[in-house]
């Protein structure tokens, strides 16, 4: 494909709750919506970098930044771009996975939809809906905990998630799972908020029969997950620490992790994402999809890659409604506790104009020169 113009739009969502975990409290979802055009074919990508950096090194202006000066020109110059000939293209621009995603997914979008094939039969989907769990923020009561998850439960969520610091740990655990019982999927998200020092403590939710504790500790520190791995009975995932399909391997090399949560923005992309899903299928490592408050857009390529065989775990892919009044793209909407994989050309939705421009802030072209 010969790219022929680029648009990248900053566009603010609000939330309808603020979202609060151990990094912060987001009020509303900042994004970065990319849109590549080739002579008869458009695609989408959606950039997951946040507000601030801090759940990675990544931003969105940062990614805005980096894409614009260096992702998206090399794009522009070359005489014939696909998804899997993106990455040798921007391999000199280093980190900066994002924003690289976005970009990917755009092009890859664009692809698909030129051949009428979809992001799940592109992906190797096997599945035509997945379970849906829910990320549920950290509160500031322990009754108004109870009140959110009860809601969630009753509209059919799989799964829940319960995010953790130090201070918010055993006692919501121990509440969620007396009122609601031991047959609730539970599962709990540190966001790295804790250290080895720790380990005794951790310890203590090993009597709640957690599925996972994700990202207890530093991103950095695959040797102290190894060790609280051996510590709790509890098995530990992995979020921030896996950033590619080859720390991926050194992770379950070093037994630092049993489940990996894998998200295609922090790790490049869509295609990398796969990689990651067969290494672990490969070492008996089961996956799941993990969300960064994604639109429409990410929900539904992500909703396709979480339809691969090894994604035996429910993901954080959640109902369009569970963040946002109005998506930019139709709702996914939750049946029976699923949502339904796309199955039209490339992502198999697309924004609403009228929707989008309502919440772009601010636009920048880049065009073959
Ligand atoms: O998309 O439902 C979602 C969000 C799920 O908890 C979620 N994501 O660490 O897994 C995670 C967080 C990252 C986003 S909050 C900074
Ligand atoms: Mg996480």
């Amino acid at each position: 494909m010969r790219i022929e113009h680029v648009r990248l739009r900053r566009i603010s969502l609000p939330l309808i709750t603020p979202f609060r975990t151990s990094l912060g409290i987001e009020y509303e979802r900042s994004a970065l919506v990319v849109q590549v055009f080739t002579a008869d074919a458009e695609g989408w990508g959606e950039c997951v970098a946040g507000a601030e950096p801090d759940y990675s090194s990544e931003y969105v202006e940062g990614a805005e930044d980096v894409l614009l000066r260096h992702l998206v020109p090399p794009l522009l110059a070359a005489e014939s771009v696909t998804a899997r000939t993106l990455a040798p293209l921007v391999a000199a621009v280093k980190g900066h996975r994002m924003a690289k995603a976005a970009l990917e997914m755009a092009v890859l979008d664009a692809e698909l939809r030129s051949y009428g094939r979809s992001f799940a039969a592109g992906l190797g989907a096997v599945a035509d809906r997945v379970p849906s769990g829910v990320s549920v923020g950290i509160m500031d009561s322990l009754p108004e905990l109870i009140d959110a998850v009860a809601g969630y439960l009753a509209q059919g969520y799989r799964r829940i998630k319960l995010k953790i610091e130090p201070g918010w740990d055993i006692a919501p655990v121990r509440a969620v799972r007396e009122r609601f019982g031991d047959d609730t999927l539970l599962q709990v998200d540190a966001n790295a908020a804790y250290t080895r020092a720790d380990t005794r403590h951790l310890a203590r939710l090993d009597s709640f029969d957690l599925q996972l504790i994700e990202q207890p500790l530093d991103e950095e520190d695959l040797l102290g997950h190894a060790a609280l791995a051996r510590s709790l009975h509890t098995p530990i995932c992995l979020d921030e620490s896996v950033v590619s399909a080859r720390s991926a391997a050194d992770a379950i090399a070093l037994g630092a992790c049993h489940i990996v949560n894998v998200k295609p923005g922090r790790v490049g992309g869509y295609l990398e994402a796969r990689r990651i899903h067969d290494v672990c299928a490969a070492s008996g490592i089961p996956v799941w999809c993990g969300g960064m408050l994604e639109t429409g857009l990410g929900r539904a390529g992500n909703a396709a890659l979480a339809a691969l065989p090894n994604f035996t775990l429910p993901g954080d892919i959640s109902a369009s409604d569970r963040y946002f009044a109005t998506d930019i793209t139709e709702p996914f909407v939750l049946r029976d506790g699923h949502l339904t994989v796309p199955t039209g050309p490339g992502l198999g939705v697309t924004p609403i104009p009228a929707v989008l421009d309502e919440v772009t802030t601010t636009v920048n072209e880049l065009r073959r020169r």
